[in-house]
Formats: C-alpha cells, sequence, structure tokens
C-alpha cells in the first residue's frame, strides 16, 4: 500500500462501542434453519434497524440523503457503518461497496465474536480516484463459529464518507448454518507446551487481543499459560488505544507538548502477564497506522495547521517517555522488549510518506530510537519491526535506515513479521536474519508468524510438513549462531486471526492443535507430521484453469505484498484484473500450477500496463525463469501465448510481473496440457 498515511485501522475502539454485550459462553442456536437470503443489499432510503440492512458502526453520525448515507464526525478511523451478515458464518461471501470520501483510502472488513473473543479482518482496501470515489469489491470465508458478523467500512482517517451502496453475497452454494451449534472449545492444558519444548533455543511468544484475559471462557487463558512464555498485545498498545483522546480534545493547551494516556484497553493483558509471570513484547510505540490524525495538528485540532518539528519532537519524546514509564512504574520488568517503530519502510521503497516525516522530517525514526534508549530501563531491548522483511531490495532499505541508528548504540533487536506462505523458501528467508544480525549486531525477534496455508488438497497437513521444515530451519540457524531469541505466532487460532480465511496459525479455533503445531514440534523433537485420516494421495487434476473475471473472482493470489482488484476497461467482457502496489516489480499475481507437474502446458492470456514489459515467470526451487516476455507500455492489450514443461514432482507457481511499479492488467487467462 503505497503512500497512505494510516494502513489499517485497529478494531479495538469498534470493540469499545459494540462490544459491551458481548462475551457469550454459551453457543448462540438459532430457532431451526431459516432461509437465508443469498444477497443483503444496504438500503439508505430506510433508517437503521428499520429494513435497511445496515447499522451505524462506533461513534459517528448518520444522515440518509437521496438514496446514499453520510457519514460525519466520525470519532475513529473505523467509525460508519456496518452490514450485519450472523447468518452468513461458514460462507464465503462477497462484499461491493462504493462510496466518495476525502479520506486517502477505504478498507472493507469483517467483524465477528467468536467464542468470546473479537477478530476484525481486512477484506479489500481501495483508494478513492481524482473525484474521490472509490469501488472496492473483495471476498472473505466466515469462520463458522462466528457470531454477529458483520461487514463494516473503515478508512485511513476520520474523514466524512458518503456510502452509496453496500452489498453482501454469498460466492458458490450456500451453506446454511442457522439452528447448528457452534463448536464445543477442547480443553487445552493436555497438550505439550511450545515454550517447554523451545526452552533451549528461544521464548516462543503469542500475540492475543485482551479480551482473552476478559473472556468467560477461561480455555484461551490456560492455553498461553500452557503453551507460551512472551505475549504481544494484539492492539492495546498502539498509539490509538493509549492515547487519550477524550483528554487531549477537551484540554489541548495542558496536553500539548506532552499527549494524555491511559491504559484502559491494555491493563488486563498487563494484570495477566505480571500476575502470571509471563513476559510481554510492547508493541508499538512509533507507527505511522493506528495513531489518530489530531495527534498531528497543532492543538489537536485536524481544522488547523500540523503541528511544527519542534512540537512533534516534544510529542514523540513525551509520549515514549510516559509509556515506558508507566509500564516500568507499574508493571516492573513485564515489558522486555519494545517495537520503537513499526513499518517505516514503504511498499515502493524508501521511508514511507505519513504524518511523522510530514512533521518532523525522514530522521523520525533516528529521533524516536535516540528517546527510547534515554527514557528505557537498560535491560529494556529496543526493537525495529517490520513485514516482507525478508524480500532483497526491503532488506538493504530497513540495513540503510537502521545502520546510523545501531551505530548510535540506539537500537538491539530487528522484529521480522514474518507474515508469509508456505512457498518461502525457509533458507531464504534465515538468510534475511542472518544479514540483518550480521550487518547490525542486532539480535532477532520472529515477532508476527502466521503462514498461509497452501491451497492444495491436503492444506493442513501440507502446512504442517511446511512448518516442520522453517521451524528445522529456524533452529538449525540458532544453533549456528544467529542470535533468533523469541519467536511469536500472530494469535492463538485461525479463528482469531486477522488473516483467518488464510488459516495460517498452529491451533484451530476449538483450541484442538492443528498439524502446524504438530509440524513445530517435529522440528525439535523429531518424527514426522502425522498424515490425517482425511488425507487425500494427491490427484493430479488437468482440467483447464480458466479466468475471464466475469464473475469478479480469481483463484490465483498475490505474491508477496501485490493487491489484486477486479476492474472494468476489459480485453474481453467487462471485467479484468488488476494488479497493483506490492513492494517489488516481482509482486505480482500468481497461479499454483503444481497440479499440472509432469505435463507441458499452454499457457494464454492478454496483458497490458504502462510499464516497459511485462512477464510471465515460473517460480521453480529458487529460480525464476521467464515463460514469455511481453512488451508493454502503450497501454494497449497484448495477446499472448507460450507453452512450459513443468518438472515431475515440481512445487511450483507462476506468476505475472511487469518491469516497473506500474499496474498491469490481465483477462481471458487459459491454462491447458497439451501433451
Ligand atoms: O492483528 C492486528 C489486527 O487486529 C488489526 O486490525 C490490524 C490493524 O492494522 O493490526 C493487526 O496487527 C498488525 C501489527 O500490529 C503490525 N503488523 C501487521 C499486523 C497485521 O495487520
Amino acid at each position: 500500500m503505497k503512500g497512505k498515511i494510516f494502513k489499517l485501522v485497529a478494531g479495538v475502539l469498534a470493540g469499545m462501542f459494540l462490544l459491551s454485550g458481548c462475551g457469550s459462553t454459551t453457543p448462540t442456536t438459532v430457532a431451526g434453519p431459516h432461509d437465508v437470503p443469498l444477497s443483503i443489499v444496504a438500503d439508505f432510503t430506510k433508517k437503521e434497524n428499520k429494513g435497511g440492512n445496515w447499522v451505524t458502526y462506533g461513534d459517528c453520525k448518520i444522515t440518509l440523503k437521496d438514496g446514499t448515507t453520510v457519514i460525519t464526525d466520525r470519532a475513529a478511523s473505523n467509525c460508519g457503518i456496518a452490514v450485519p451478515c450472523p447468518d452468513y458464518r461458514g460462507n464465503t461471501v462477497q462484499a461491493s461497496v462504493k462510496a466518495t470520501t476525502e479520506n486517502d483510502s477505504l478498507t472493507v472488513s469483517l467483524r465477528y465474536e467468536i467464542f468470546g473473543n473479537v477478530s476484525y479482518v481486512n477484506i479489500a482496501p481501495g483508494t478513492p480516484n481524482e473525484a474521490g470515489i472509490v469501488e472496492i469489491t473483495g471476498s472473505i470465508e466466515i469462520p463458522a463459529n462466528a457470531e454477529n458478523s458483520m461487514i463494516y467500512l473503515e478508512a485511513n482517517d476520520v474523514r466524512d464518507i458518503t456510502v452509496t451502496s453496500f452489498e453482501l453475497s454469498i460466492v458458490g452454494e450456500l451453506n446454511n448454518l442457522t439452528g447448528v451449534p457452534v463448536e464445543s472449545l477442547t480443553d487445552p492444558t493436555g497438550t505439550a507446551s511450545l515454550s517447554a519444548a523451545y526452552a533451549n533455543y528461544f521464548k516462543f511468544g503469542v500475540a492475543s487481543p485482551a479480551t482473552v484475559m476478559t473472556n468467560p471462557n477461561d480455555g484461551f487463558r490456560q492455553m498461553i499459560l500452557t503453551q507460551f512464555n512472551s505475549v504481544t498485545p494484539e492492539n492495546e498498545l498502539k498509539p490509538e488505544n493509549v492515547l487519550d483522546a477524550a483528554a487531549c480534545l477537551k484540554d489541548p493547551a495542558k496536553y500539548n507538548e506532552s499527549p494524555a494516556i491511559h491504559f484502559d484497553a491494555a491493563k488486563p493483558i498487563l494484570d495477566f502477564c505480571k500476575e502470571n509471570g509471563i513476559s510481554m513484547r510492547g508493541h508499538t510505540l512509533i507507527w505511522h497506522s493506528q495513531t489518530p490524525s489530531w495527534f498531528f495538528y497543532e492543538n489537536y485540532d485536524v481544522n488547523g495547521q500540523l503541528a511544527s518539528r519542534d512540537l512533534m519532537l516534544k510529542r514523540m519524546e513525551n509520549y515514549i517517555d510516559s509509556v515506558i514509564n508507566y509500564c516500568e512504574t507499574n508493571y516492573p520488568g513485564v515489558i522486555y522488549a519494545w517495537d520503537v517503530c513499526n513499518e517505516c519502510i514503504d511498499d515502493g521503497g524508501g521511508i514511507r510518506q505519513s504524518y511523522w516525516t510530514q512533521t518532523i522530517g525522514n530522521d523520525f525514526v533516528e529521533k524516536a530510537f535516540e528517546f527510547a534508549r534515554k527514557h528505557a530501563p537498560s535491560n529494556v531491548q529496543l526493537f525495529y519491526n517490520d513485514y516482507n522483511e525478508y524480500q532483497g531490495s526491503k532488506q538493504d532499505d530497513i540495513i540503510n535506515l537502521l545502520k546510523p541508528i545501531a551505530a548510535a548504540g540506539n537500537i538491539d533487536g530487528m522484529g521480522m513479521q514474518s507474515h508469509i506462505s508456505s512457498g518461502l523458501d525457509p533458507d531464504y528467508y534465515i538468510s534475511a536474519a542472518k544479514r540483518y544480525a550480521d550487518e547490525l549486531g542486532v539480535i532477532i525477534h520472529i515477532t508476527e508468524l502466521d503462514v498461509t496455508a497452501p491451497k492444495s488438497q491436503n492444506p493442513m497437513y501440507d502446512q504442517g510438513v511446511y512448518m516442520q521444515k522453517l521451524f528445522t530451519a529456524i533452529i538449525e540457524a540458532d544453533k549456528a549462531g544467529v542470535p533468533i531469541e523469541c519467536v511469536t505466532v500472530w494469535g492463538l487460532t485461525d479463528d482469531m486471526s486477522w488473516k483467518s480465511s488464510t488459516k495460517p496459525l498452529l491451533f484451530y479455533g476449538n483450541l484442538s492443535p492443528k498439524p502446524a503445531y504438530e509440524g513445530v514440534m517435529c522440528a525439535v523433537n523429531g518424527g514426522e507430521v502425522a498424515k490425517p485420516a482425511d488425507y487425500v494421495e494427491p490427484v493430479v487434476d488437468t482440467t483447464p484453469f480458466i479466468e475471464d473475471y466475469e464473475d469478479k473472482s480469481f483463484t490465483g493470489g498475490p505474491r508477496y505484498s501485490s493487491v489484486q482488484k477486479i476492474v472494468g476497461d476489459a480485453y474481453e467482457g467487462e471485467w479484468c484484473l488488476e494488479n497493483s502496489e506490492g513492494y517489488d516489480t516481482y509482486d505480482g499475481y500468481a497461479v499454483d500450477v503444481s497440479n499440472y507437474a509432469g505435463h507441458t502446458i499452454h499457457v494464454s492470456f492478454a496483458i497490458k500496463s504502462a510499464a516497459d514489459q511485462c512477464c510471465l515467470t515460473a517460480d521453480i526451487d529458487g529460480t525464476w525463469p521467464h515463460l514469455a516476455e511481453v512488451p508493454t507500455g502503450t497501454g494497449e492489450w497484448v495477446f499472448v501465448e507460450c507453452d512450459y514443461t513443468v518438472d515431475a514432482g515440481a512445487t511450483l507457481q507462476i506468476y505475472w510481473e511487469s518491469s516497473d511499479m506500474s499496474p498491469f492488467y490481465l483477462d481471458s487467462l487459459k491454462i491447458e496440457t497439451v501433451d
């Protein structure tokens, strides 16, 4: 996501507005299956709860006007409207929203309650055009045990939004779960401990929302106590939750240089860690995202001027000082590491532009570390944290950014977020860890590990096998002296993950261990991941792969951090696929063709781009041969055909990429065997 001021928005505030009654322990059963509509269309001629299929989400003002809804006075960037879809649990749902706004970006997101916890999942982002109009379409699988699910619209800032249409529809055949109770939780205390198994190597941590601490279901707390010896609050220590908006906005003169802070959101999780002797990673002091825009303005007034460098340096130092010191005073020794700065490299390379760069300048990272070092006790480790950190060019950018900070002695560790997929070569990943440690002289924490399950015939088993490979590589690196001191998984269960559809974690929603957990355990204890009872011998499916995007869906996916959208102006028909954003030119659109292993495939497609050249490339065992090099650059569609022989037994993706960061468009894609 390029050039955005605040990337994504915390759900915690929304939780505060919406969740006062949440936390049901007893499964909700609906009286008998009832008809579930295949689509839900918000009707903005009708008032909330009066048959219009929409509700107010959070603290904001809604005015209905000419069949649209105008959202003003938005207290936080996630405030707006939502379309409830409680009966859609266990289904894949497509959401399509059209809106007008002056915010830099809007995101369609899903919120649901699950066994007394609350999860927020981003479905699809959208950037308004010059007229401020944005159309967003994306789909999401809602976990079968989700309750009170709703899809809502959030923004990167608190400016007004006018929503013209908001529509949900079921993708594929409806799975009608009304009347079907949610599953029961399993007892997590009998599952062997990850942190005990890894005690000789590194801490084993988990990210948790504070709802786990107040949840009437004790299972989640028991799971933390059994499995983990480091906890990261998932959202509760982010500036959006720590800055005391009410106090600062009420008396801006008093708090002008030293912002008021509070720990209402974080206290339950800090208390839990203190009481149970669990170490905490503090996440995160300085970030472009989940930091309210008023924080950057003179007198905290978004209608006024941005604060000067001097004022923001004072606010930054006082914020860092008071947050660290509150935690040290009230929870001595609990927080052993702070992410001082998070995600400061732009997806397109170089330092990310944000309110921080606009007010302080590009040296805000250096300043933040200087202040953190000045105010943190010497035994608290100071980290920089980022995603896609294993990619070559991002490594260069991060190292360039951190070199002077390391030279000044103000940083102790590199946080490798590690939101990865099972296509990532563990050796390539480890080489990044080694490079950070060697070139910066810092320790390594893997801070947010989750691994998208492959789209294979045995996704859970295959993910388990990958986890064993990955952790074997991590252990080997640790033994060889790469200073990996903590590995944190980003969430307790698949259903609670910010990427729940990709099933990226170690435990199922009911707390039972997945093959992914088994893979992690086999890496340290030996043995092999057991094939599950429902294991299917992979059969080679050589039916042609066809995507024309006319039903607005696609089955391939992003390579690294690219974003795909269905847009108009197609080669054939009405719709085509747009690949944009991403961090590097090779962040393209990828399709798994492992099922054609041992065959020659014929690939045909239409492509257009403003980039000089687009390529179709194979990703095979660390090599990337071009299957087609297509001169583009005129912005006209080019139709391409090529053949490629896939080695027998290969795990192979092919992907489309462009020679520069311009978006490219694909249509009329067909892959078929020709032998
Ligand atoms: O997991 C967090 C999710 O609940 C929030 O909605 C989201 C908002 O940005 O932040 C998630 O955590 C992020 C972390 O703080 C930084 N790295 C990326 C994580 C996933 O988005």
